[in-house]
Order: structure tokens, then C-alpha cells, then sequence
């Protein structure tokens, strides 16, 4: 569904991104929200790694390894500009944890294109925003380094299906989010 890909990739907020028109609240708000999901899709991909076969598992492992680095790198971003990240789950945030808590129900391979979903939208997003007006810069290269890119293709080739409901699921939460960041 290349529309859901679009909108999920080229949203508005990384347009202002790009060309530093975004509000600090929306920044800010995203930046608290991400947090949370990072930390609820470490313990999916966690999940995950426990039921997946054994070709699957070097991806998986090093994804999530990742992610705890991510976690601290959101502290840090956090920290340098005062931000508190005790705020609350928005509803957004809450139901894309809701989508991954259903993913341990799925069969293993439709959750691990599920997970492909997830951070492909994510690679394209920050893609679409490079290089980023100067506040955020640093942030845009995290997701456009050719180690993000490598990780997304290793991901790929443990999927058996790059299509599929579920990848429109993820789409449609991947949109939800920046509409949230948006303040809408
Ligand atoms: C909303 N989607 C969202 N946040 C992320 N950090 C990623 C994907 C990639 O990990």
C-alpha cells in the first residue's frame, strides 16, 4: 500500500524537520513518546528472540542491543535539553504497544515483517527529513547512518513476506505518532 508508506514516511513533521520550521513542543514531544516506544519495542524484539529460529537469531540480538544504546541516547538528548521524560504514554504511543503485545500472538514470521515494518518506516521517515535543520541534525543522522540502513536490509532477509496486513498495522500507528507529535 504505497499511500500508508507515503504518509508514514513524508509526514509533515519531517518536512518542518527538515527545514527547521518544527515547533519545540512537537520535538520535545516526540522525543518523551519515542522513548517510551523504544523501551516498548525492546521488549518485543525480546520476546520475539525467544521464539525465533535460529538464522534469526544474530539480527534480533544485535537489534536489540541497539536499542538499549538508543534508550541511553534518548536519556542523554533528554538531559541536554531539560527535558523530563516522566511523561505519561499518549494514546498513540499506547496503541502501538497494544499492536506489539498482539505480535506475540502472530506467527513467528509475520511479526518479524512486522518488526522490518517498523524500522524500514523509520529509515525512510529520517531519510525524507536529512539532513535536518541545525537543532536537529544529530538526531536525523542517527536513523540515516549506513549501519541503520545495514540493520533494516538484515532484517529484511529474515523476512519471508516484505507485505501484508500487519505492515499496513504498523503503517498506520507509524502515522498516528507524528499526528501525535503534531499535537493532533
Ligand atoms: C515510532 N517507529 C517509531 N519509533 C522508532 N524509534 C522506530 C520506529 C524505530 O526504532
Amino acid at each position: 500500500m504505497p499511500n500508508l508508506w507515503e504518509r508514514a514516511t513524508k509526514h509533515p513533521f519531517l518536512a518542518a524537520v527538515r527545514e527547521g520550521t518544527l515547533p519545540t513542543a512537537a520535538f520535545d514531544t516526540w522525543l518523551a513518546q519515542d522513548h517510551l516506544f523504544v523501551g516498548d519495542l525492546l521488549r518485543f524484539q525480546a520476546r520475539l528472540l525467544a521464539r525465533a529460529p535460529r538464522a534469526a537469531q544474530p539480527v534480533l540480538v544485535a537489534g536489540a542491543a541497539a536499542l538499549v544504546g538508543e534508550l541511553a541516547w534518548f536519556e542523554e538528548l533528554a538531559d541536554g535539553r531539560r527535558l523530563d521524560l516522566g511523561s505519561p504514554a499518549q494514546p498513540a504511543t499506547l496503541a502501538y504497544r497494544r499492536l506489539l503485545d498482539r505480535l506475540d500472538a502472530a506467527r513467528f514470521d509475520d511479526a518479524m515483517t512486522a518488526l522490518w515494518a517498523v524500522e524500514k518506516s523509520y529509515l525512510e521517515a529520517w531519510r525524507f527529513a536529512a539532513p535536518g535543520a541545525e537543532p536537529y541534525r544529530e538526531v536525523v543522522a542517527h536513523w540515516t547512518t549506513p549501519g541503520f540502513a545495514d540493520y533494516v536490509d538484515c532484517l529484511a532477509a529474515a523476512c519471508s513476506s516484505l507485505a501484508g496486513p500487519l505492515v499496513d498495522e504498523v503503517l498506520v500507528h507509524e502515522i498516528a505518532f507524528w499526528e501525535m507529535a503534531c499535537g493532533r
